[in-house]
């Protein structure tokens, strides 16, 4: 109303109606910049972590939706394709995460908005639901392609869990312990219990968040990384290491693509190695997980290297994925040769 009759009488009054606006008005943070926007969704508001979502999406998808009900906005988490790692699942049991399958959500419409969160539409692993994605938070590189009415893009950030974490402090929220425990345990998974690719974000926000998080449920998660199934995966796996250099190579025989990346983190641990590249051949293509530890080797480049006009890769420069489609794998030739010899050429290039 007074921003009304501030406008008729031009700049000066509008100026005071501001100043008088601004007496009343809670600061500006950005969960109630983002909620007020979700407050016009014509729609349901739908909160979408990448696929097969890891630890650190499904905290930061339940962490949001937690705030967000703080500041009076209703949403739902949102997944495409089942989680694959075992503690994922023990994380949402444990926790009561409440999240569908997307398939699975009838109601699901053009008219709803959605806020990705540990990824960015236009992206492999981030399957397009049909409704308008109208806000992106993610540590990720930025992507050019996609753009939203609110994003929070922080490529820097080693998780998008510190992310959120951050929302609670600067909003003056209190994170429920669920919530702190799978803002924390999100954290630990991405930064490999803080080791890699750790911001000063990061650092900051486990220390806030130690206040809160049960520590000794984040002990059982670490306690139920793999089951025996996998166990039986990877031992048949590590027969197949090879190192070329400090680069080193491993197969997986079928195998999901959460259990490559934890198998790779495996060879990378190896003290001959600084970077690494694990792949399932798999009937509907084959899919790549590269890690690196050195600094002039960049994960994401190396994933995009391999897989360079026959499929898709990207992430972090620390970790990375990719998949190639069966139809574009060339016939007749071997896909490991392939895939090494690509890999190696990287390599080369750099002089590495
Ligand atoms: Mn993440």
């Amino acid at each position: 109303m007074i921003i009304a009759r501030a406008r008729i009488a031009g700049q000066a009054g509008l100026r005071r109606a501001t100043i008088a606006v601004s007496i009343v008005r809670m600061p500006t943070t950005k969960i109630s910049e983002l909620a007020g926007l979700l407050k016009e969704a014509p729609g349901e508001v739908f909160i979408q972590p990448h696929d097969v979502p890891d630890p650190d999406a499904i905290a930061s998808a339940f962490g949001l939706q937690y705030l967000l009900g703080r500041f009076g906005v209703e949403s739902s988490i949102v997944y495409e394709r089942e989680f694959e790692k075992i503690d994922s699942l023990r994380m949402v049991e444990s926790l009561g995460v409440r999240l569908s399958l997307a398939s699975d959500v009838a109601s699901i419409g053009v008219e709803d908005w959605i806020v990705v969160v540990d990824g960015q539409q236009g992206n492999a692993n981030i399957v397009d639901l049909g409704c308008v994605a109208v806000a992106a938070i993610d540590h990720h590189p930025l992507r050019s392609d996609a753009s939203y009415r609110y994003s929070d893009i922080r490529p820097g950030a080693g998780s998008c869990s510190a992310i959120i974490a951050e929302y609670f402090l600067d909003s003056g929220e209190t994170p429920t312990k669920p919530v702190a425990t799978a803002l924390a345990y999100g954290l630990f998974v991405d930064t490999d219990n803080l080791t890699r690719g750790v911001s000063e974000l990061d650092a900051r926000m486990f220390y806030r968040l130690h206040a809160f998080y049960d520590a000794e449920l984040i002990r059982r998660l670490r306690g139920s990384q793999i089951t025996l199934r996998d166990l039986a995966l990877y031992a048949e796996a590590f027969r197949t290491v090879e190192t070329y250099g400090r680069l080193g190579f491993l197969r997986m025989a079928d195998a999901d693509d959460s259990l490559v990346g934890s198998a790779n983190d495996i060879v990378l641990s190896l003290d001959e190695v600084d970077a690494s590249v694990a792949y399932s051949i798999r009937a509907d293509g084959v899919k790549i997980s590269v890690r690196s530890l050195a600094d002039p080797v960049r994960a994401n480049d190396l994933a995009r290297s391999i897989v360079s006009g026959i499929g898709f890769g990207g992430g972090h420069p620390h970790m990375a994925g990719g998949f190639i489609p069966a139809d574009a794998l060339p016939q007749g030739k071997s896909v490991e040769t392939l895939i090494k010899h690509r890999a190696i050429t990287y390599l080369e290039s750099l002089g590495y």
